[in-house]
């Protein structure tokens, strides 16, 4: 188990960190585990992948893309004829190459159709580091449109300092501002972008802490408010009637030596409700938030099957 418990504590100190990049690592520690399994039999083989999935899920809770990806995987080697170990691998392995082409391809449409939202001149206002929408950033240079983008701090682990550096790395003018001066800095916006850890079934999205205010803020102020984000990071417990769970993590981060009995609370994410998104800049376009649950259904059906109660 040990590449998956690597890539799982990789995951939960935020080494690997963006709810895209999880699912990748995660993926890949399948793949790791399956071409070292010990298991002697197709049974044994199976168990061990039910246990490294149950160790990557526990990893970080707000990451349905992560355990969409993990799930479609197992049940391909589930599915598959397989019996010895070096054929049960290359099933993980066909199946895991098979998954990331897939995501490759999303966040290359995501990219193509948000650049077109993105006018000639324009500001844009992004929080916390989505490789999504630094995605969407380049491509919008590489189309040959003059852009600048506003990036917020992202308090308490700075992702926001990632996204200011690559952003200047693509050649494109970037200003970052501490998240308290978010209503100061969205009327000189155009639009605001940020990515998606999770979409529930009524089209509310969960991001980073700090993201359902500045879609408030963008709403007061008329800027425009997308969501960048494959559709798989739709959450399907949340259509069985599950809340999705907000990850609350260590007060240290926030304040590493706080006087005894302080209360710190740390959630790292909050949901942004649909009514404040003007749209989901997805693989198949961009979408109301209220359609979200039908283009999932007629995109990956799977993602309902396997996550069944
Ligand atoms: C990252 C975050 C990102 C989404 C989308 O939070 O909220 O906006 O994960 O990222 P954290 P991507 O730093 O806590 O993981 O578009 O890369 O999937």
């Amino acid at each position: 188990m040990e590449p998956v418990l690597a890539a799982a504590e990789r995951i939960r100190r935020l080494e690997v960190q963006g709810a895209r990049n999880v699912a990748i690592a995660a993926i890949r520690a399948l793949e790791d585990l399956a071409r070292g399994t010990g298991a002697e039999d197709r049974d044994g083989f199976l168990r061990e992948l039910l246990e490294a999935k149950r160790i990557l899920f526990a990893s970080r809770e707000t990451e349905p893309l992560m355990r969409n990806a993990v799930r479609w995987v197992i049940s391909q080697v589930e599915g598959s004829r397989a019996e010895d170990a070096a054929a049960l691998a290359e099933a993980v392995s066909s199946a895991s190459r098979a998954f990331l082409r897939g995501l490759e391809e999303s966040w290359a449409s995501i990219a193509e159709i948000g650049a077109r939202r993105i006018k000639d001149g324009s500001v844009v206002f992004t929080h916390c580091h989505s490789s999504t929408v630094i995605a969407i950033l380049k491509r919008a240079k590489a189309d040959g449109k003059r852009l600048e983008v506003i990036c917020t701090e992202t308090r308490p682990l700075f992702q926001g300092r990632l996204t200011a550096r690559e952003v200047l790395e693509a050649g494109i003018r970037a200003t970052l501002i501490v998240d308290s001066a978010a209503r100061s800095f969205i009327n000189d916006a155009d639009i605001a972008i940020v990515g998606a850890d999770a979409i529930t079934s009524e089209g509310n999205v969960v991001n980073k802490i700090g993201t359902s205010a500045i879609a408030l803020m963008a709403r007061e102020a008329r800027t425009p408010f997308y969501v960048a984000s494959e559709l798989l990071k739709y959450d399907p417990a949340t259509a069985y009637g599950d809340y999705e769970a907000i990850e609350e993590r260590s007060p240290r981060e926030v304040w590493d030596g706080a006087p005894e009995g302080l209360i710190i609370r740390n959630p790292a994410f909050d949901v942004t409700r649909r009514d404040f998104i003007d749209g989901i800049i997805c693989e198949d376009g961009i979408i109301s938030p209220h359609s979200v649950t039908e283009a999932v259904r007629r995109r990956y059906p799977w993602v309902f099957e396997l996550a069944r109660p």
